[in-house]
């Protein structure tokens, strides 16, 4: 039987989007010779401010179509604020993809390598090993809302948050499940059933709903203040977070620059059902400061890749690409916020040699 070519949507966006995508796909490259993969890469080059300011939006109209054929889509980094309101670019591009591709779960691991400098005193690696699972199509990110005698002394604004039973129920499955995956078995739900006093205890009142269903997971409720505190205090506390939408993506920064950077942390937007292709990013953003001078840290795009292709079923793949993450983290080339000098292609380059 002949293997069945996997189709990759590639838009590597905006600022160092565009250069740690050549890294992410040397990388899949040397994967797909390894173990004898078909990737078939289709290079995008709308989702990304240039395109706006050439056509005045963020996609063509017809961008669903184009990438309704894809297996999965890989994504570097949007927003270019000197050009384009950040708002403006975000739900012009990668909320649509989470929205209309229905990729409910934003699944970011949290992990201290060997040979990165962790800020938090005494942690070794293994010491910080969790997921936050990010509720990704509703919750605090809405358009809902508006401004009321705008220009005047009596301005209002108003911005709903919204949250469905179908909405939390499904996030929290997922969280259950890869809870009830591992060995701790423990779930963290993130909440602040005190001050936000309706959708908040009703989130509570779902997750014990949920979890009814998983009697070996453990939960522990905890208000997102604390919660942020332990991330720094006592991050060996976590094994599977699950947040709404604005406090995961805190909570998803946050844990990474515990493990030494953010240049690290990968992201995984999720439509479990396969219905829609699942999308693949780092979490980082696309770093205007360090934009063109080819010293961004590519290890979150790479491991973003092996995330994909774990997801489209070729485990042996990514965990190889894992363990060449793992060995040039300990033995170099490092980029700077990994305190080297390499650049973004040199690590790129002693990465993709190992897989
Ligand atoms: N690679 C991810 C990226 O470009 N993120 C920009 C950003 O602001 N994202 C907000 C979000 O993930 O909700």
């Amino acid at each position: 039987m002949s293997k069945k070519t996997l189709k990759i949507a590639v838009i590597p966006g905006d600022g160092i989007g565009k250069e740690v995508m050549p890294e992410g796909l040397r990388v899949l490259k040397a994967a797909a010779q390894r173990f004898d993969l078909a990737l078939d890469f289709h290079e995008i080059e709308w989702a990304s401010c240039d395109y706006y300011l050439a056509k005045g939006q963020m996609m063509p109209d017809d961008w669903k179509a184009q990438l309704s054929g894809m297996d999965a889509i890989l994504f570097g980094a949007v927003g270019w604020p000197q050009t384009v309101p950040d708002h403006v670019s975000l739900w012009g591009s990668l909320l649509k993809f989470r929205r209309e591709f229905d990729q409910y779960i934003n699944l970011r691991p949290v992990r201290l390598f060997d040979g990165v400098p962790c800020p938090l005193a005494g942690r070794k690696p293994g010491e910080i090993d969790y997921f936050v699972v990010r509720e990704n199509t509703e919750g605090e990110y809405t358009n809902l809302g508006g401004v009321m005698y705008a220009g005047t002394e009596r301005e209002i604004v108003i911005q709903e948050t919204v949250m469905s039973r179908f909405g939390a129920d499904r996030v929290l499955k997922y969280a259950f499940e890869l809870a009830n995956s591992r060995a701790r078995k423990h779930l963290t739900v993130a909440t602040k059933s005190n001050g936000i006093a309706i959708s908040m205890p009703w989130w509570d009142g779902r997750a014990d709903a949920v979890g009814a269903d998983f009697p070996e997971v453990t939960i522990d409720k905890q208000h997102i203040d604390i919660l942020s505190a332990r991330f720094v205090l006592q991050p060996g506390r976590f094994d599977v977070v699950v947040a709404s939408n604005l406090f995961g993506d805190i909570l998803s920064d946050l844990g990474p620059a515990t493990t030494g950077t953010i240049g690290l942390a990968p992201s995984a937007n999720l439509n479990p059902e396969r219905k829609f292709p699942s999308l693949f990013e780092p979490v980082h953003g696309s770093a205007p400061d360090i934009y063109g001078q080819n010293i961004a840290n590519p290890v979150a795009m790479i491991w973003s890749a092996a995330l994909m292709l774990d997801f489209l079923g070729q485990r042996a793949a990514h965990d190889a690409i894992l363990k060449a993450i793992e060995r040039v983290l300990v033995e170099g080339p490092r980029t700077r916020d990994l305190g080297g000098q390499a650049s973004t292609t040199e690590m790129g380059e002693a990465i993709a040699a190992l897989v």
